[in-house]
């Protein structure tokens, strides 16, 4: 077994595999980038070392910066984590031209699954199943619709060359075909540069479900069964649950040796997964991932197994720790990936600091996998994930409902998170009876993915004012006791935070913004500590108690917990499963400067211009594309606000943008 390893990964997953490395007794050798110089990992690990600059292409994925401090740390072996350069065989023959040994699977596995060609052709030749199509060279309209003819309707035109759903069109009927490919070539051309197509059996309703398959260096295998990862939005995984919902043994086992045999077919080592889409009682080959998974936690909890430590143990030369009739599996278990997006945004990542980060109570089959903590950034320079939450349960339905109970503990202030959405779907019913398929979000958008937050009941409602008002009310009282304190005389009555006023009863407003909302709430202190609180509803009578756990409420006698984090004048209730954000206003405080308006064209999140698409003097109609953005491997097109003449670009191709960065003006007399 190795003495000391490298994680040539951040966030989340470098902190796992570090986790493994220490209960096996191995040394641990973290690298970060100049934006990750605080990061967990590099606390978690034995020695850190700094990499460079925080562009992935400047640090994570230089090649030769990683090699270099395996060479000057000592390291043995280097775990690549997931994405980056795990699935990059170039890095994993640098790493054995090192001496260095890559944990993962050989160069040559990794090229023949990287092509997606290459790898059906392998898989016919395995007896894989493959989804009936044509994958051939010609490309003619001809040769291509006689295919689909033969298929039979509806099918999809798939881009040769790509992945990840882009360049994908349904055809219902052959007169749709021609326009179809046409389509799908220029978005192949565009996004790929490579504009083959081939045509597939359109599958209505597939389930997305992939098979962990295990191989050392003995030519042993094993598959350590099913994962159903059909909860996607854009073709990223939203939510992971193994074992598959309905599946029985005897297909269990048709899956598992199909996908022994794909990895056997490449001389595999490791760890790797073979993806299917499978629909009633088929099952078809769709990509093989030679990589640990992010969602391997939910195989590890219904197996017992650490897959890192196979990880580890196969790459030093050992045998797979158990054999296949070895494996079993016992309850269920179910991954969500917690990410700071703005779903207000269609999901982009929310960029901004983790001012309050409560994250579920870890138990016994309670699981966080997290590389942040309270304080730290979400940058715009990485997967804006926060963390995976993992929970085990002996049935489907106790997997669920722990899975609530966690999810409602949740607490982040200071970005946004797709949390209500992971909240919405798991308080589905179309969840709960596991009716799942690829197009479940699309499907249920409606009910999960609401135009408009939903009110909240009026008691609730209520229950966020009261708590934003005790909550000042409580830093008042700590800050005059403070004052008092500090005073030299503890009791002077001018210190005492009870609204005392001459010739009447005590009595002190606050005011609070949300939104276009002002609302002034006169509060009125009463024996005992409560408080009797003037609300648009009414009057109420209102007390909290404040401890590690958050805010005990009782409002006209109705209990609530909360939370509420202060950032300046920011004030964020986190009330039944959501953030409220209201505002204090001091009434001595000067008028809000006026948002800037619709005839700006500001960043929307910390990026880089990577293209500029007009020139300064250009007249452009709104909607026009002026700029594209680019954030965490994603572009964003910024349009013209408004009709318009370019009067200033602020920023050239290439230069960094923070959040709310003015990037164009426009000529003043068409503002
Ligand atoms: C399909 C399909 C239905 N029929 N192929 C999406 C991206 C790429 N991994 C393959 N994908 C699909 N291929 C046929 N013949 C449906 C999808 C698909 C999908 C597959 C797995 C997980 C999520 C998905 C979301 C939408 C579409």
């Amino acid at each position: 077994m190795f003495q000391k390893i490298l994680i040539a990964n951040r966030g989340e997953i470098a902190c796992r595999v570090i986790r493994t490395a220490k209960r096996l007794g191995i040394a641990t050798v973290a690298v970060y980038s100049e934006a990750d110089a605080r990061a967990l990992h590099v606390d978690l690990a034995d020695e850190a070392w700094p990499i460079g600059p925080p562009p992935a292409r400047e640090s994570y994925l230089a090649i030769d910066k990683i090699l270099d401090v395996a060479r000057r740390s000592g390291a043995e072996a280097i775990h690549p984590g997931y994405g980056f350069l795990s699935e990059n065989a170039d890095f994993a023959d640098a790493c054995a031209q090192a001496g260095v040994v890559f944990i993962g699977p050989p160069p040559g596995a990794i090229r023949a699954m990287g092509s997606k060609a290459e790898s059906k052709a392998i898989m016919q030749r395995s007896g894989v199943p493959l989804v009936p199509g044509y994958h051939g060279e010609a490309q003619d309209f001809q040769t291509v619709s006689e295919a689909a003819a033969r298929i039979g309707y509806p099918v999809l035109i798939k881009a040769s060359a790509g992945g990840g759903g882009k360049g994908m069109r349904i055809v219902e009927r052959p007169s749709d075909l021609e326009t179809a490919i046409e389509g799908a070539k220029r978005e192949a051309r565009s996004s790929f540069g490579d504009d083959r197509v081939l045509v597939e059996k359109y599958l209505t309703r597939p389930r997305h479900i992939e098979i962990q398959v295990f191989a050392d260096t003995r030519g042993n295998f094993a598959f350590l069964f099913e994962r159903d990862c059909s909860i996607q939005r854009r073709y990223q995984k939203v939510v992971e649950e193994a074992p598959a919902p309905g599946m029985d043994p005897p297909r269990r086992r048709l899956m598992g040796e199909a996908a022994i045999a794909a990895a056997r077919a490449v001389g595999y080592v490791g760890a790797g997964t073979v993806e299917f889409i499978a629909e009633g009682e088929v099952f078809y080959f769709m990509e093989m991932n030679t990589r640990l998974q992010v969602e391997h936690p939910v195989t590890e909890m219904i197996t017992g197994q650490d897959l890192v430590e196979w990880q580890l143990r196969v790459a030093s030369g050992e045998p797979l720790p158990l054999i296949q009739d070895q494996l079993g599996i016992r309850g269920h278990a179910i991954e969500v990936r917690v990410y700071a997006e703005d779903p207000a945004r269609d999901f982009l990542p929310s960029i901004g600091t983790l001012v309050h980060l409560r994250q579920p109570r870890e138990a016994a089959h309670v699981r966080v996998d997290t590389g942040v903590g309270q304080g730290h950034q979400i940058t715009p320079y990485y997967d804006p994930m926060i963390a995976k939450l993992i929970v085990w349960g002996e049935d489907r339905p106790a997997a669920v409902r722990r899975l609530a109970g966690a999810l409602s503990e949740y607490e982040v202030v200071g970005v946004q998170t797709n949390l209500g959405l992971l909240r919405a779907i798991v308080d589905n019913p179309a969840f709960e009876q596991a009716r799942l398929d690829t197009g479940f979000i699309a499907r249920h958008a409606d009910e999960l993915l609401p135009a408009i937050t939903p009110r909240l009941p009026e008691a609730d409602e209520t229950a966020v004012w009261a708590a934003a008002t005790l909550a000042v009310l409580a830093e008042q009282r700590a800050a005059k006791q403070g004052k008092a304190e500090r005073s030299g005389d503890r009791w002077s009555p001018w210190d005492v935070a009870d609204a005392w006023r001459l010739n009447g009863e005590g009595y002190q407003d606050l005011r609070f913004r949300r939104g276009e909302e002002t609302l002034t709430v006169r509060t009125h202190p009463q024996a005992g500590g409560s408080f009797r609180l003037d609300l648009p509803a009414g009057s109420v009578q209102a007390e909290a108690a404040e401890s590690e756990a958050g805010m005990f409420l009782r409002v006209d006698g109705i209990s609530h917990r909360a939370r509420v984090v202060r950032r300046r004048a920011e004030l964020t209730v986190i009330l039944a499963g959501r953030n409220h954000v209201l505002h204090q206003v001091d009434p001595l405080a000067p008028p809000r400067l006026e948002m800037a308006g619709e005839d700006k064209l500001i960043a929307p999140i910390p990026a880089r211009v990577s293209r500029v698409l007009i020139e300064p003097g250009a007249r452009v109609k709104k909607g026009v594309p002026l700029l594209v953005l680019e954030a965490m491997k994603m572009e964003l097109t910024l349009s013209a606000p408004l009709d318009g003449t370019i009067e200033t670009l602020r920023h050239r191709a290439g230069e960094m943008v923070e959040e709310g960065t003015e990037l164009v003006t426009f000529a003043r007399e068409e503002r």
